[in-house]
């Protein structure tokens, strides 16, 4: 038989066992993990319910289960969820006949999506000497050759350790910026834990970036602190909203029911496995099998296990969305001894913020303000004996939601940066 024909039988071969091969472990859930062709979201919608009483919590759980409404935040207030279109006039049902109020705040996701991922005019027409800007979102790559940029400009200043590796073998980078005084205290940032968030790695290395290349002209509250900053702490999600499916939140091992990713922020080990965590590998909030069964979760711990430096004095990590500053503890509805500190702090931050550009960030308890959920990595900082510990939820306050378009990136990275001035400023007195 001829070469070509042969190759072509074989070709077919393959393609047919891999077809039966496939169907056996695709199901709903795990659909688009098999699928290389990203996730849409053609006419799906994000409403916005308000909460009256729990039966409106009652009726939202429903909805999830029968129609697949999908929670994207929630706090003491209302409840922005996701609705697919097929579901959109079954659900206008429901809320209507329970007289449950509500707002249209995404008409269609994919149009939004669309319009994020369109490259920013600047982008095109700056060259720097890293690919990074801000006013666009970026890959992992650039962030990191950003961050080799800022050592090779500052090896004076900055240095990059790699803390571990994640799921998928991406390196998990923390920056190290120091002026090398002895008394310096140590600050903790981390971002993009949450691999939708997409506003906290663009964020975080735009404070880096205020950091450093101003270096000389920052005050002594920022230049006597030794700065250690993750700003992709998953990086596997991260990748994977870039890639497949823009609305992932966890990380991308591989659990139970055919279902992939554990939740970072449950996974943490100060109370692991309480309230507002699922045991559930499909769940959002899955938990995973222990506390720091995760390499992203566990490289933090290690490295606070074996740091040299004694003096960490916050630990800040950056999610979105709803303009919140949240302080512990999360797990439950319990309050830390000097819980006035926190709150004080965080009242000043917010103030701050509002001076800068009229934003309003509410700060407060998590638990009170949103909800319990244990094993997060802010309790697992104050457990370790960091006083302040924030979570800073940025912008929006649910117009966009993760979707938040490019032109917002560096007005709420300034936010970001300005609650780092605050924090910095009360722990060099
Ligand atoms: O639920 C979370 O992990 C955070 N909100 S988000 O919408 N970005 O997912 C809030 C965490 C607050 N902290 C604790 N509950 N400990
Ligand atoms: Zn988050």
């Amino acid at each position: 038989m001829e070469r070509g024909l042969l190759f072509a039988i074989f070709a077919v071969l393959s393609l047919l066992a891999l077809a039966n091969a496939a169907p056996s472990s695709i199901n709903e859930e795990n659909f688009d993990q098999f699928v290389v062709t990203p996730v849409r979201y053609d006419g799906d919608q994000m409403w916005s319910v308000s909460f009256t009483d729990d039966q409106t919590r009652k009726v939202i759980k429903t909805l999830n289960e029968e129609f697949d409404v999908t929670l994207w935040a929630n706090n003491h207030a209302a409840a922005d969820v996701l609705v697919k279109q097929s579901a959109v006039n079954k659900v206008r049902e429901v809320l209507e006949d329970n007289n449950i109020q509500y707002s249209v705040q995404i008409e269609d996701l994919q149009k939004l999506i669309e319009l994020e991922a369109l490259p920013s005019k600047q982008n095109t027409a700056t060259k720097l000497d890293h690919p990074l800007t801000w006013t666009a979102y970026h890959s992992t790559e650039d962030i990191f050759k950003f961050l080799d940029y800022l050592v090779e400009k500052y090896p004076n200043l900055c240095s990059l350790q790699t803390i571990g590796y994640s799921v998928e073998n991406r390196p998990l980078k923390v920056l190290k910026i120091s002026n090398g005084n002895s008394g310096n205290k140590a600050i903790w940032i981390d971002g993009g834990i949450h691999a939708r968030e997409w506003i906290s790695p663009a964020s975080v290395t735009y404070i880096v970036n205020e950091l450093v290349e101003n270096w000389e002209s920052q005050p002594d509250h920022i230049k006597n602190v030794n700065w250690y900053v993750l700003p992709v702490h998953n990086p596997d999600g991260y990748e994977y909203t870039r890639s497949t499916n823009r609305m992932w939140r966890k990380n991308r091992s591989k659990g139970g029911n055919n279902c992939f990713g554990v939740d970072l922020n449950r996974n943490y080990g100060y109370k692991w496995g309480g309230e507002g965590t699922s045991s559930n590998p499909c769940s959002d909030i899955y938990r995973g099998s222990k506390a720091f069964s995760e390499p992203e979760s566990a490289a933090v711990k290690n490295f606070f296990d074996n740091t040299e430096e004694k003096k960490f004095g916050a630990f800040l990590t950056f999610h979105s969305y709803g303009q919140w500053i949240l302080h512990p503890w999360g797990y439950g509805n319990v309050l830390p001894d000097d819980h006035e500190d926190l709150a004080r702090v965080g009242k000043e931050g917010a103030k701050k913020i509002k001076e800068l550009d009229h934003q309003v960030y509410t700060p407060g308890n998590s638990a009170a303000l949103l909800y319990p959920a244990a094993g997060a990595s802010d309790d697992w900082g104050k457990s370790i004996g960091i006083k302040y510990s924030y979570t800073i939820e940025l912008r929006d306050t649910g117009r966009y939601g993760f979707v938040l378009p490019p032109e917002y990136i560096e007005a709420t990275a300034k936010e970001a940066l300005s609650f780092v001035f605050t924090v910095s400023g009360e722990i060099a007195n």
